[in-house]
């Protein structure tokens, strides 16, 4: 800008240069705040699962939309939100549903967007029936489904970002430094001595 002034650009000209940067700016932080990855539950009892899915996204700076939609207590809102996401620019859908859980295909039948399913453990089958009901879709319409409880839920978010770093070259870097950083871990690790 300073450069601007030193050649004596006239003042209208001046405010032309900031208000295209003011719009570069704007739109800039527009696209970095629409939500790439959504996140459901089938209640909010299934946060403490989830939430390390969250957890990676916001460590990657991935904008996301979390929420509780029940494939069989609120099916009609579900439908109308899985349709909506392709239409709002979003990459990848994480369903988190335990039990008899139909969140996952339900939302995979609604929307031709990347659905990666993660069974919750459950109080007497113990997410066998999540996983069993989750990894077990028929023909036609595929759900990704990634191990049971926690672990599965970071691995979503990190499946998310590995599909967002297809064509997300900034992406694919943070993913290269995340490994190096569990290398490191690795390499690092000491144990008791005896
Ligand atoms: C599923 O039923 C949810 O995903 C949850 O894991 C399970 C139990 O739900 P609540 O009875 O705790 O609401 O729909």
């Amino acid at each position: 800008m300073l450069f601007f002034v030193a050649r004596g650009l006239p003042r209208q000209a001046l405010r032309v240069v900031e208000s295209f940067f003011y719009f570069k700016e704007t739109t800039r932080n527009h696209i970095m705040s629409t939500p790439q990855v959504a996140i459901l539950m089938g209640s909010s009892s299934d946060w403490e699962i989830m939430k390390p899915a969250v957890d990676i996204l916001k460590k990657f700076g991935v904008a996301h939309e979390a929420k509780v939609i029940s494939a069989h207590r609120a099916t009609g809102l579900l439908l109308d939100y899985a349709g909506s996401l392709r239409e709002r620019g979003f990459a990848a859908v994480i369903a988190g549903a335990g039990g008899a859980a139909h969140l996952a295909g339900v939302t995979a039948a609604r929307t031709t967007l990347p659905v990666l399913g993660v069974p919750i453990p459950s109080k007497y089958l113990k997410g066998m029936d999540s996983l069993l009901s989750t990894v077990q879709m028929p023909r036609g319409i595929p759900v990704a489904t990634f191990a049971i409880g926690e672990a599965g839920a970071a691995n979503a978010a990190l499946f998310a970002i590995h599909i967002i770093a297809v064509t997300d070259r900034d992406m694919a870097d943070r993913l290269d430094s995340f490994r190096k950083e569990q290398e490191d871990m690795v390499r690092n690790s000491t144990l008791p001595t005896s």
